[in-house]
């Protein structure tokens, strides 16, 4: 029985070896992305037993993403592949942001009815993103059923916002990622990305807004981190690092601060594990850490 179980697409990642633009670079590597599989790979890392569900394409890069996160540690049993469908790519262009080629994707064809095998219920931790609701109609109602089990469980349902504008306009996307936020029992969340949506301007807002998470982990980039909880807030500063390119660093804070969690250390303790492994992924075009951390 996996002790966290995190449910989200993963696709095949293109990105340049190092931070060059897409136009410009000339050695690219193929690699795995995909925000839930990313906090899987680093809760495994920190010795773990993290489960990824979700659908890829019967097809060669299906299998090559199914086996990279296994050969991280994953346990993927609970993925399915799809002859309907492909599996889904995304692009970095260094600076510059992400570029997706997602639609139609064996992933957003989930639906509700692909969770019945997967034991929620018995893992410390489920963990969800903001993206899966963006991808289909399927998808979203998948996440309600996540939260309607959620709540009839003692499984605790953390939820990382990441509101990604390349895939719902912001009118749609505002609105559905409160309400799964109000939902949640630990709430992560970047101070810009709130400001972006909801228009709330400070770590006190955001909380006011979302009413009472049992956790709620306010992320202000290289700033740091805020978690509130039942006794208050704790600030930690983030490392000082020289970064190389940011995506799915998120992922790999969200990652520590959930390990954090599991083992009971403090919240100072448990953001510092979280600003750790972002710094790892600050580090290099990848969206994983190198093999050896
Ligand atoms: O957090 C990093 C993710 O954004 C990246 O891995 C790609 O999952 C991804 C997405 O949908 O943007």
């Amino acid at each position: 029985q996996p002790e966290i179980i995190a449910i989200g697409e993963t696709m095949v990642l293109i990105t340049p070896t190092v931070a060059e633009p897409l136009e410009t670079a000339e050695l690219f590597r193929l690699e795995t992305g995909g925000a839930e599989s990313n906090v899987a790979v680093h809760l495994s890392a920190l010795g773990h037993n993290a489960a990824w569900v979700s659908h890829l394409g019967a097809d060669a890069f299906g299998r090559r993403v199914e086996r990279q996160l296994r050969e991280r540690g994953v346990d993927t049993s609970l993925v399915q592949f799809s002859t309907d469908a492909p599996t889904g790519f995304y692009f970095k262009d260094p600076g510059t942001g992400v570029i997706y080629y997602r639609a139609g994707s064996a992933a957003s064809a989930m639906t509700p009815a692909d969770l019945s095998d997967v034991p929620l219920e018995r893992a410390a931790i489920t963990h969800i993103s903001g993206i899966t609701s963006a991808l289909s109609a399927t998808c979203a109602d998948l996440i309600e059923s996540v939260l309607d089990r959620a709540e009839q469980s003692d499984t605790t349902l953390s939820f990382d916002v990441n509101y990604r504008a390349g895939l719902w306009p912001i009118e749609e996307a505002a609105p559905t990622l409160l309400a799964i936020a109000q939902r949640a029992n630990i709430v992560l969340v970047g101070l810009d990305e709130a400001e972006v949506l909801w228009g709330t301007t400070t770590p006190d807002e955001v909380r006011a807004l979302l009413g009472n998470p049992t956790f709620l982990v306010i992320k202000d980039g290289d700033v740091g981190a805020t978690e509130f909880n039942a006794d208050g807030h704790v600030f930690v500063p983030a490392h000082t690092v020289d970064v190389v390119e940011a995506v799915g660093a998120g992922d790999a804070f969200a990652a520590g601060y959930l390990s954090g969690y599991l083992t009971d250390l403090t919240p100072e303790q448990r953001l510092s594990l979280g600003h750790d492994r972002a710094a790892l992924v600050l580090q290099s075009t990848t969206d994983l850490p190198h093999p050896t951390h």
